[in-house]
């Protein structure tokens, strides 16, 4: 399916959420407008509002373009917004004081870009990000107001947990951007247009993102998981998981928060850089030529070097089994298990190691001796290919009334294929995802998995609903009784999701 949808504009909390949830939501919506008018004096005149995701399957692909198969969730940002045309002034608070009111000044055409410091944990720079992802769009676009956007008041109220692999980050940088546009008087807003431009945004943020999250957030659909493709052009497709047997998605959070701007030199935007690096090293060492400059984060992808690879010697295999061929010749190229230092790569690449670390590790940057391109590379091909089939088995089941448990028990096994290659392979595991996945798969989980970058955040599980109570209370046992956590943090720590609908705009009369 293309993509050819507007963000709508929607008349109500309710029409948001799934129905044993909108008494809720509603309140919430209510207590956030009513905040807003004690706060600043004066009504609200829209919500913007984005959701976090859990990735079900697919985790660090997107960067490499391969295709992902994640929800969006229930749990928002919203943010409350009046526009005041008089002033060029942003003013932006939350409802949590631990996150401090922050003002700045509008960007005008002659006054260069917003500056954001992507090297410190704040938290408006996500809005920051957004916002400025909007304006630079709509300047793209010819859109007057952008040369002189006006003022704004604004009022956050997040239910995302924070660095905790729901991404709430994505989802404050869409609904800002969403917010920016609304008060620069664009009524309807391209969903595809909104997803690309929250991406470029959310790397000011000092984060190499891949499109996962913001597609998620903005094209989610209720009671629908997403088949999401980057490449030639994104595309989603709604995918149902079987109604029978009865299943549940467990979310279970870690607590250990991680923060990309603080760990991305050695996690996600050094997995970024060693992925990159092998698509250019396997694209030198196998004679393909240039890899497709555009694509990647960085440039190459190594779905790119698969495309290029499979133009010179055609197949007519299955993609699986092209991905399997391709990880097989991987596995041997990139013999090296100890890893490649810069001098050994720059010199297969024939470029300086200047060079190299300009190109690849300057705007972001890294720290690393080595650099893991062989089991980078395995993960890649692999979960990529455990993606097809979780989509494929899917795609079949949803054609019977009732699936199999042997359909569960089959998605399941994919999910904790996905767990073992993250930890041994990706090396984006920790002790306490380990240690929440063994817990959940001796109390009946199916499959169990973290979900996100890693190292600590959230892990997602499915579960057949009569094995709901026991894994919960396995966890609430024998993980967070170790945490000795307050009843409101211990109230967040597990979630039941369900596939929920995407950004909105809501206009107030
Ligand atoms: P989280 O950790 O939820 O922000 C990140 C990336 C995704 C994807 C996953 C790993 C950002 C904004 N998101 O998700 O694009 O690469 O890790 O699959 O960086
Ligand atoms: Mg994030």
């Amino acid at each position: 399916m293309n993509i050819a949808q507007f963000v709508p504009e929607v008349k109500s909390a309710a029409e948001v959420y799934p129905p044993e949830a909108q008494a809720h939501q509603t309140q919430r919506w209510e207590h956030l407008l009513a905040k807003f008018e004690e706060h600043y004096g004066q009504p609200a005149a829209f919500i913007a509002r984005a959701p976090g995701r859990v990735n079900i399957i697919g985790e660090h692909i997107d960067y490499m373009l391969f295709s992902v198969l994640p929800m969006a969730v229930e749990a928002d940002m919203l943010l409350a917004i009046r526009i005041t045309p008089q002033s060029s002034t942003i003013k932006i608070a939350n409802v949590l004081p631990k996150y401090p009111e922050r003002e700045f000044t509008v960007p005008t055409a002659g006054s260069g870009d917003i500056e954001i410091d992507g090297t410190k944990l704040e938290w408006s720079n996500y809005f920051k990000a957004g916002y400025r992802g909007a304006v630079e769009f709509l300047r793209r676009n010819g859109v007057a107001e952008a040369s002189a956007p006006p003022g704004m008041e604004i009022l956050v109220d997040g239910t995302v947990p924070s660095g905790g692999g729901l991404s709430s980050s994505a989802a404050f940088v869409c609904a800002s951007a969403l917010a920016a546009m609304a008060s620069m008087g664009v009524a309807t807003v391209d969903k595809k247009e909104l997803v690309g431009l929250s991406i470029v945004s959310e790397r000011y943020v000092g984060v190499n993102s891949g499109g996962m999250d913001q597609s998620a957030s903005v094209l989610g659909q209720e009671g629908s998981a997403l088949y999401i493709s980057f490449d030639p052009e994104l595309t989603v497709e709604a995918v149902a998981f079987p109604k029978k047997p009865e299943m549940v998605f467990l979310i279970a959070n870690t607590f250990k928060t991680v923060e990309k701007q603080v760990t991305g030199p050695i996690h996600y935007n050094l997995r970024v850089v060693e992925t990159t690096l092998a698509a250019e090293v396997l694209a030198k060492m196998l004679q393909l030529g240039p890899l497709p400059e555009d694509a990647g984060p960085l440039g190459a992808s190594l779905k790119g070097l698969m495309g290029l690879y499979f133009t010179k010697n055609p197949s007519e295999e299955s993609l699986e089994k092209r991905l399997a061929e391709v990880a097989q010749i991987a596995q041997g190229v990139l013999y090296k298990q100890e890893g490649y230092t810069r001098e050994e790569i720059a010199e297969i690449l024939e470029i300086p190691v200047e060079t190299l670390t300009q190109k690849y590790m300057t705007r972001f940057p890294v720290r690393a001796e080595k650099f893991q391109l062989q089991a980078r590379t395995l993960h890649v091909f692999n979960e990529a290919a455990r993606v097809v089939k979780m989509y494929r088995v899917l795609a079949e089941s949803s054609q019977e009334e009732n699936s199999s448990k042997e359909v569960l028990v089959k998605l399941g096994e994919l999910m904790n294929e996905s767990q073992k290659s993250c930890k041994e392979l990706y090396d984006c595991s920790c002790e306490e995802l380990d240690e929440l996945c063994r817990l959940a798969r001796e109390a009946g989980s199916y499959g169990s998995r973290l979900t996100g970058a890693g190292w600590g955040g959230c892990s997602v599980h499915l579960v057949p609903k009569e094995k709901a109570e026991a894994v919960k209370k396995a966890w609430l046992e024998e993980y967070y009784a170790k945490l000795g956590l307050s009843e409101d943090k211990l109230l967040e720590a597990i979630v039941e999701s369900k596939p929920g609908s995407g950004a909105v705009l809501y206009k107030l009369q």
